[in-house]
């Protein structure tokens, strides 16, 4: 109570507008105690003569105008603790519009306060953890890239951190402009920083021309100073109390690159949603080169509770994959291991490349329970590819020649059209690198730090087209993948061995693709259909085949893969089985 006394003194109340703590209509929902002192660490002189400078700048400026519109329009508690807000009338027809044009809703982020709470989603047992004094932290440097970003968003993560990261943690915010031509982002945001933000921790880097983000993070780590580099996508809202626990474990551990758990933040009605404190998942990947979420295996949580003295839910997990795009690293690490490949264009690719780079070089990558961040997904990119170019492919391609090893055989052939693409280029430093840092290979990646991936052709009986031996059918998913159970389908097999005709046979007797294994839907009459389902970790008995005769045989049903009854090409069947049957007889085979 005492500091709010002090806080509301310093306040001139009649140039309210131009004060960092009334940057809206309304007070700020929850100023934080270290903002307010921030605030008390100025003298009173000094923060008049600002205000006044900044009146006499402010009457000057074409910009100022438009932000005291902008504050004027935000509303205050709208949105607080992360609720979502749902728009009525003429402004929800201009939120509709807006959100299919850029897949954010636009109109309503400029109603919510840039200083909106977002509640405490922490792991109770996270409020009971010691952290060292701010002071004795390594300090951070949150480098923000953005291109084209809706102006009230951007402005609402530097907020964000600045009110959820110890000031004494934080030693500045570069925002690198990735060659934005979006007019808001230019001097209205220079003036907007300069005016409304007193701590001078605030950087903007223009970059003269879009360079892509990993270049732009690059340029923001060049002159970055802190000891420590928080990456942050430009749409972010942080929980409270996220800086500490992840500058305290670099500080023990300096090759740890750590990222928090991702909350998300509904692009349309901006609720701030978790799955709750108790789970989350780390990142994974898929052979055609995308991360993915998985489940934090039994073997990481065994890992965990004999390597990590505190209670085992708030521990550090070993993420075998980086989601990209929030992360926080050791700064002089980060260029010892090789930064990024600066030869990426665009979007996508760096995170597995920085992944599987870290591992394979001595470091390693963690989830930190005790910090959460909030991030806009949006739907589609509100952006367009530098020249319409697959960048995420092509990027992914020139990982996996450096990191993949033999590997790349699996990537290449769930992705036949990156194999010979023209725009990949030369790799050789980043080879270079990786013998110079002496890395593991590939191989021990996926031995040691991700058993759980499946590998096509490892552990198997038999991979490649499951072809009738009778008839030119092949399995076929379709391209589908595990979240719901789907159809097996059967089709003309193709001439090379392409990714939805890729199976495995394996050792467990398991008929399965990449995430989904086949089984038999119950049914007591024929069509007996064959559906993939999500495989089960402990093999269960329902998926399991025997492979004899040529024959596919269902065990728990005791069917045959048969397509004699079959009525479309998506639904691949089984029935009694009969050694003279022609359409029981297939061949599991690969180029
Ligand atoms: O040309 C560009 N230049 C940029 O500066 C294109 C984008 N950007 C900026 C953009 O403004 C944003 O701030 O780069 C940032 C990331 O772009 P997004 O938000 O469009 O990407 P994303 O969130 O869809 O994608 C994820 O994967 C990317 C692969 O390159 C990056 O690593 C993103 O940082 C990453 N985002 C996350 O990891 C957040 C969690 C999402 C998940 C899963
Ligand atoms: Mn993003």
């Amino acid at each position: 109570a005492l500091c709010f006394v002090l806080y509301l003194k310093v306040q001139p109340a009649t140039e309210d507008y131009l004060l960092p703590s009334k940057l809206q209509a309304g007070r700020p929902p929850a100023y934080r105690t270290h903002e307010r002192e921030r605030e008390r660490e100025r003298s009173h002189d000094k923060y008049v003569d600002d205000a006044e400078n900044e009146i006499r700048a402010a009457t000057q400026s074409p910009y100022e105008y438009s932000i005291q519109l902008d504050l004027q329009k935000q509303q205050s508690g709208l949105g607080d603790d992360g609720a979502a807000v749902h728009l009525a009338g003429a402004a929800k027809t201009r939120g509709d519009k807006i959100y299919k044009k850029i897949a954010l809703n636009e109109e309503l982020s400029e109603q919510l306060s840039y200083n909106r709470t977002v509640g405490d989603h922490r792991n109770p047992l996270c409020l009971q953890q010691q952290y060292d004094d701010p002071s004795t932290l390594p300090t951070a440097s949150v480098v923000i890239i953005f291109y084209n970003e809706p102006y009230s968003v951007l402005v609402r993560t530097v907020h964000s951190t600045l009110n959820t990261c110890h000031h004494q943690a934080l030693k500045e915010i570069i925002l690198v402009d990735d060659g934005s031509d979006n007019a808001e982002l230019g001097g209205k945001l220079d003036h907007y920083v300069r005016t409304r933000i007193h701590n001078g921790k605030v950087t903007i880097l223009r970059l003269k021309n879009r360079l892509g983000l990993i270049r732009a993070r690059l340029a923001g780590a060049r002159i970055a100073t802190g000891d420590v580099l928080i990456f942050l996508d430009a749409h972010c809202e942080a929980n409270v109390g996220w800086c500490e626990p992840l500058l305290q474990r670099i500080k023990e551990s300096r090759t740890s690159v750590l990222v928090p758990i991702i909350d998300v933040i509904d692009a349309n009605d901006f609720q701030y949603s978790t799955n709750g404190y108790k789970s989350f998942q780390v990142g994974g990947f898929q052979w055609n080169g995308h991360f993915d979420w998985v489940n934090l295996p039994d073997r990481e949580k065994k890992r965990q509770s004999r390597e990590c003295k505190h209670p085992r839910e708030i521990c550090p997990a070993y993420s075998p994959t980086m989601a990209g795009g929030l992360f926080a690293m050791d700064r002089r690490y980060f260029w010892e291991v090789g930064s990024y490949d600066e030869q990426m264009d665009g979007w996508g690719g760096e995170n597995l490349e920085m992944s599987f780079r870290i591992w394979q070089c001595g470091g390693t990558i963690e989830t930190i329970p005790c910090s959460r961040v909030g991030h806009i997904f949006r739907d589609f990119h509100p952006y367009k590819f530098p020249n319409d170019r697959d960048t995420h492919g092509i990027n992914t391609a020139r990982m996996a020649l450096v990191w993949m090893d033999e590997y790349i055989n699996i990537f290449f052939l769930n992705r036949p059209d990156l194999k010979f693409h023209p725009d990949i280029g030369d790799v050789t430093h980043r080879v270079m690198l990786r013998k110079k840092l002496r890395c593991k290979n590939f191989d021990w990646y996926l031995k040691n730090i991700y058993p759980e991936k499946f590998v096509p052709n490892k552990n198997v009986n038999a991979w490649g087209k499951v072809k009738s031996v009778n008839g030119n059918l092949c399995l076929d998913d379709l391209l589908q993948n595990n979240e719901k159970p789907f159809n097996l389908g059967l089709y003309p097999c193709g001439k090379v061995l392409q990714k939805s005709q890729l199976f495995s046979f394996t050792d467990k007797r398991v008929l399965r693709n990449e995430l989904s294994c086949a089984t038999v839907q119950h049914s007591t009459t024929p069509p007996h259909r064959v559906v993939m389902v999500p495989c089960m970790d402990n093999d269960d008995y329902n998926e399991q085949w025997k492979y004899q005769n040529h024959q596919l045989i269902h065990s728990n049903t005791g069917m045959c893969l048969d397509y004699s009854g079959q009525k479309s090409m998506d639904d691949a069947q089984v029935a009694p089985c009969s050694l003279s049957s022609e359409t029981q007889r297939w061949a599991i085979e690969h180029d």
